[in-house]
Order: structure tokens, then C-alpha cells, then sequence
């Protein structure tokens, strides 16, 4: 966690230029991927302090972990999530959504204000600290949004790779073999108080990951990802 000098001010000292060599800078001080599957990047989406607040607020929440059945056994993901909104139905799992709270409410305001877009659902993941936590190649189901709308994904906390990759196969076979996906994306490092948007349809043709990873002393991360279940 980036530390806060003065939690009074009322400007926070801009971020450290960004670390994401792929991307360009528009003029709005906003970056687009020129080949990926996100349309939208932006490091400075929260000021720092209030990046901090949201974060040691929403470490509170109380997380839930999916399971998953394989070769007759309940396989524990890696990672925490809580969802709000409208109710899905994940890894063949009805999720009871958690109520929308002062913090998830707030920034789902910033998200609008930002994408044009009033997102009804959030699933929250929680990575905790050590870095094995991840989550692997996979596209986002319509159970968990409508691919008619964008996914606005705000990320908390430690700095974590995350890729896209084209897929040109369908139905079930892009997802079983990875012939049919296309070379990985360069990662884009997701930055404490950035905004990354995937685009509408994308779901479609990319699929993403965040990658465990072995650096030393990696702290824990929270990401928001915002959908749109009943547009
Ligand atoms: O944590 C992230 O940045 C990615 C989350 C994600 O892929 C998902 O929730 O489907």
C-alpha cells in the first residue's frame, strides 16, 4: 500500500507515472490499450487517499469463498469474493448478494460518472497477502452479465498483472484448448485507485486472468468488477 503523507489535505500529489509501457495516453490523461482486450485504462480513476480509505473499508467485508466440485472433491478457489446487486448463479452456485454499502455505493457513483454506465451488479475479489492467490484464464459469463455492456474493474491495494488474450474458436472448444486463444497481451500492472474497462462484447472474443505471483512482501488486493445483469 502506497502510504498518504498528510490525511488532511484536500489534493492528493499525483501518482508516479504509470508503469504500463503498452499503453498510450490520451489527452484526457486516461490510457486505451492499443491491442487488447480493455478500451480503458486509468491510474489516477481514485485519488490516493481516498484509494486508501475505500481499501481499509473494504478488507472488512465479510468474504466468501467459492468452491468447486472435481473428480468428486470441493476444490477451494484461490481467492475471497462477496457479490452485491442482483443475485447470480456462479460455479453452479446461488450467490446471496451482501447490501450495497456506503463504500461499494460510492465508487459504483465514480464508475458511472466515469464509464456513463449505472452498473446494477459488483462482484468484490479479495487476493490475500502473498501473492499466491489468482485467478485463471477464463471469459465472464452472461450468469454474471450481459455482454452487451461493459465490465468497469476497480482495483485496490497491491499492484497485480493482469492479461487479456484473443480467442477465435466457439462454443465450448475455445475454452478446452488453447490453440484456439491467441498470444497473451503484454500484463497491464492494475494500479491501487485505477479504473480498467473491458469493453462490451469483449467477453465474447478475449478471455483474462490475474496471475499469482512470487514477488516478496505482496500485499493483499481487492478488485471491483462492475456488470450490468438486467440491462
Ligand atoms: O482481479 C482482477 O483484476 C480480475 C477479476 C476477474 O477476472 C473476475 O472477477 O472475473
Amino acid at each position: 500500500m502506497k502510504q498518504t503523507q498528510n490525511t488532511n489535505q484536500t489534493s492528493v500529489a499525483p501518482k508516479p507515472e504509470s508503469s504500463n509501457f503498452n499503453l498510450a495516453r490520451t489527452k484526457r490523461g486516461c490510457m486505451t490499450t492499443m491491442k487488447s482486450g480493455i478500451s480503458l485504462y486509468d491510474p489516477n480513476f481514485l485519488p490516493q487517499a481516498d484509494a486508501d480509505r475505500l481499501f481499509a473499508a473494504l478488507e472488512k467485508l465479510p468474504w466468501k469463498r467459492h468452491t468447486m466440485k472435481m473428480y468428486g472433491k470441493e476444490i477451494p478457489m484461490p481467492r475471497l469474493y462477496q457479490w452485491f446487486g442482483v443475485t447470480p448463479c456462479i460455479y453452479g452456485e446461488t450467490i446471496t448478494p451482501h447490501e450495497w454499502t456506503p463504500e461499494t455505493l460510492e465508487i459504483q457513483e465514480r464508475v458511472h460518472k466515469a464509464t456513463g454506465v449505472l452498473f446494477d451488479s459488483l462482484n468484490v475479489n479479495y487476493y490475500r497477502p502473498g501473492g499466491t492467490d489468482h485467478i485463471g484464464w477464463h471469459s465472464d459469463g452472461e450468469e454474471e452479465g450481459s455482454w452487451e455492456f461493459p465490465i468497469a474493474s476497480v482495483s485496490l491495494g497491491a499492484v497485480r498483472k493482469f492479461q487479456t488474450r484473443p480467442y477465435n474458436g466457439n462454443g465450448k472448444l475455445k475454452r478446452r484448448f488453447h490453440k484456439f486463444f491467441g498470444e497473451p497481451d503484454v500484463p497491464v500492472a492494475l494500479e491501487h485507485g485505477s479504473l480498467a474497462v473491458m469493453p462490451a462484447g469483449s467477453q465474447e472474443s478475449y478471455v483474462h486472468r490475474l496471475k499469482a505471483t512470487k514477488q516478496q512482501g505482496t500485499g493483499a488486493r481487492i478488485n471491483l468488477t462492475f456488470r450490468m445483469m438486467r440491462p
